[in-house]
């Protein structure tokens, strides 16, 4: 039988859609009925097991999937045998120590002695041993932010987005512990058939993020601004630059990222660019 890469991914929850986005970016074609628990993709070696998130790090420790998506505070929280092998940049979010908001916190001290209640136990003690802090922890599975309002702790370890739900229960972030995101975390020894198919996968998944970070930029400029602009928007390679109609003018075709992208455009309306178009790219292959 020919191989199967088997992808473990979360069944429901804020991990699901930007999972199946990704594979579907990807040009997997994969049907997710309801009570499905595991799909094959039409056109790809893949096979999808849709699994709770928290039981990711153990099927593919266990070798039921050969490699998942989850959150990295879960993935660091189950210190299972499974190695990192991608950043997925989507589901970001923070681990954070929080207190009441009457609390005058004066810095990890505080915590000494007091009860935490998380559901992220293992990383909250490593947290505190670093900190040389001794302070007990209250593990619970749910509706942590809850814990000090009914007296159950004294302070909270939670995952913070926006931040909203701290603040509606009364409580302020006094220390980000880790930082996360979605991350693809795999079996250490897969098979030459398996690393072949996720090589040919993660090669995939790199053009879909590199495209999701840039965009396909379009401008007129006068042909004197041209070097700077360049400078500015070097784009994969170099820019296309075509003349216009219009003596003394070009057309510059380039890529931009995401990231500065508004303080680049600011800069060249400053060069004298024109009728400045911005579109998404689909893929992007260097
Ligand atoms: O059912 P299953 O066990 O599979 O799912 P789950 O309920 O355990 O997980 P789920 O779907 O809630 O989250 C899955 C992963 O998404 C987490 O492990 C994180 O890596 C990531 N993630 C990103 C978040 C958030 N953002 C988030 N905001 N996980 C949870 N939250 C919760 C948080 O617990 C708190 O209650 O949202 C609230 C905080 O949000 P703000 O915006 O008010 O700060
Ligand atoms: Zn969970």
């Amino acid at each position: 039988m020919d191989s199967l890469l088997r992808i473990a991914i979360q069944k429901s929850g804020r991990l699901q859609e930007g999972s199946l986005q990704l594979l579907k970016d990807c040009g997997l074609s994969i049907s997710n009925g309801r009570d499905q628990l595991k799909s094959q993709a039409r056109n790809f070696p893949v096979e999808v097991l849709f699994l709770r998130d928290d039981d990711i790090p153990q099927y593919v420790e266990d070798r039921v999937a050969d490699v998942g998506v989850v959150g990295e505070n879960v993935w660091v929280e189950k210190q299972r045998n499974n190695s990192l092998v991608r950043r997925l940049d989507f589901a970001k979010c923070r681990l954070s120590i929080a207190v009441p908001r009457g609390e005058t916190y004066t810095g990890t001290n505080w915590l000494k002695g007091k009860n935490i209640a998380t559901s992220y136990p293992t990383i909250v003690r490593h947290f505190l041993q670093k900190q040389g802090v001794e302070a007990g922890i209250h593990e619970i599975s749910g509706s942590v932010e809850i814990a000090p309002g009914i007296g159950l702790a004294d302070a909270v370890c939670d995952i913070v987005s926006t931040g909203s739900t701290l603040m509606s229960n009364g409580l302020k972030e006094v220390e980000t512990v880790m930082n996360s995101e979605a991350v693809l975390i795999g079996s250490p020894d897969l098979e030459e058939s398996k690393n072949y198919i996720l090589e040919k996968l993660l090669f995939r998944i790199e053009a879909v993020q590199s495209a999701r970070n840039n965009k396909y930029i379009l401008l007129n400029c006068p042909n004197e601004s041209i070097p700077k602009i360049q400078s500015i928007i070097p784009g994969m390679n170099s820019p296309t630059i075509m003349p216009l109609g219009k003596p003394g003018w070009s057309s510059l075709h380039s890529v931009v990222n995401e990231n500065d992208f508004w303080e680049k455009i600011d800069l060249l309306k400053s060069l004298g660019a024109q009728g400045i178009l911005v579109v998404p790219i689909e893929k992007m292959i260097a």
